[in-house]
């Protein structure tokens, strides 16, 4: 199935708030994880930088790669002990070895290999599809990738399971829910790399929190999986703010997705709900410029603390209104209406 559109499935249903979420404001960094934020990394990130650049290793690269290595494992520390969490990321990061490309190039159109790994996807565990030219932009400084073509997978949120976050000893269903995504795109990734290695041509798997080279984000703005939130992460139609990425670059020879423009960008300049409900207060009102491109920005220095000590957070994205099933709808409606759209489904 290719459309020339990004392709989604159905997603899990509806629920409500979660009590045990601290508002903005009431939260305080313990002192030794602050002491492990030893430089800002808002200048690593290129904040207030007008020319465009690539993106510096950041947060989950190897500890050389980068300042955060000691605040890495305490993150990685405090998601692990919820109950149910420690199983689902070791899925997350257990994959099979890609076997060696087919020494026989399968002939076919752009047009029907894009169908048919986009099927394959939607078959293997994606809820979403999407196709971009490589992007120089989108790789880590330091690393290379060569293939000229990022398909990019969205993993599909349970909402029920994702709201409530953030997770400690008592309750992992959050935490769990954000592994079992994250194993979901190592499966799939790993199967659709797998697939075209078949075919004759070279493929690689980006899955995981961290994606190594592959910055994710951009690349699923660009093939219509969504658009950037207030929050940093990439608002879909279909699933709002939950959902998470996974990337396979090829060469196969494939044929893009248009981006898609439903109002979130829009929306958020007024929202505040993601700005008030994050204990740290690191949610910036205004866009700002990065690296280049004005843009909603999240500051890391406030973020990390709370992230590294709250077994992932994810309270931004199961906060956002587009992230609930029961009003996605109706922004879908409302915000066709103000860019003077036809009205789209869900
Ligand atoms: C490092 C990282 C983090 C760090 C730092 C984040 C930060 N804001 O500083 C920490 C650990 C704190 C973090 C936290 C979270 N993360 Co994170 N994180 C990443 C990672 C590995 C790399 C991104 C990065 O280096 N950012 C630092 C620099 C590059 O940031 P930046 O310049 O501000 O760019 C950000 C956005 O603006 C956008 N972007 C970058 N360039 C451009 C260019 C244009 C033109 C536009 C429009 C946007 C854009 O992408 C970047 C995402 O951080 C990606 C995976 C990947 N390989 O892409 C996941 C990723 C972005 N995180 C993700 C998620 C879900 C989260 C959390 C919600 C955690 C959770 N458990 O659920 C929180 C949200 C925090 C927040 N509000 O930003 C998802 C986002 C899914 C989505 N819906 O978009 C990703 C894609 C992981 C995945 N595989 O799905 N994260």
């Amino acid at each position: 199935m290719s459309n020339g559109q990004a392709a989604v499935q159905d997603e899990a249903k509806p629920a409500s708030g979660n009590p045990r979420r601290p508002g903005r404001g009431s939260y305080k960094p313990r002192p030794e994880t602050l002491a492990l934020l030893r430089v800002s990394g808002n200048p690593i990130n290129g904040l207030g930088e007008t020319a465009l650049r690539r993106p510096s290793p950041f947060f989950w690269h190897p500890p050389d790669k980068h300042p955060y290595g000691e605040l890495q494992t305490v993150a990685r520390t405090s998601s692990r002990k919820c109950p149910g969490s420690a199983q689902a990321f070791v899925a997350a990061y257990t994959h099979p070895e890609l076997p060696p490309v087919a020494a026989v190039r399968r002939q076919a159109s752009p047009e029907e290999f894009a169908a048919e790994a986009t099927d394959f996807a939607l078959a293997h565990e994606a809820g979403g599809v999407g196709i971009a030219p490589m992007d120089p932009l989108y790789v880590f400084e330091g690393y290379t990738i060569d293939e000229p073509w990022v398909i990019v997978l969205a993993l599909a949120p349970n909402y029920e399971r994702l709201k409530e976050v953030p997770s400690d000893e008592t309750n992992g269903i959050g935490v769990t829910e954000i592994g079992e995504q994250y194993a979901r795109g190592t499966r799939v990734s790993f199967a659709l790399a797998n697939w075209i290695r078949s075919h004759g041509y070279n493929a690689q798997a980006y899955p995981g929190p961290s994606a190594s080279a592959l910055l994710l984000i951009p690349p699923a703005i660009a093939s219509g999986l969504g658009e950037l939130g207030k929050h940093g992460s990439l608002i879909n139609r279909h699933y709002g703010a939950g959902l998470r990425l996974a990337g396979v670059t090829t060469d196969m020879p494939l044929v893009a997705t248009k981006p898609d423009r439903f109002g979130a960008d829009e929306f958020c300049s007024t929202c505040q709900v993601c700005t008030n409900a994050c204990p740290p207060g690191a949610i910036n009102e205004q866009k700002q410029v990065v690296r280049g491109v004005e843009r909603w920005y999240v500051d890391f220095d406030k973020c990390v603390p709370f992230f590294a000590e709250s077994a992932s957070c994810g309270i931004c994205i199961a906060e956002c209104p587009w992230t609930r099933p029961s009003v996605r709808p109706k922004l879908l409606t409302t915000m066709a209406r103000r860019l003077g759209q036809a009205p789209s489904e869900s």
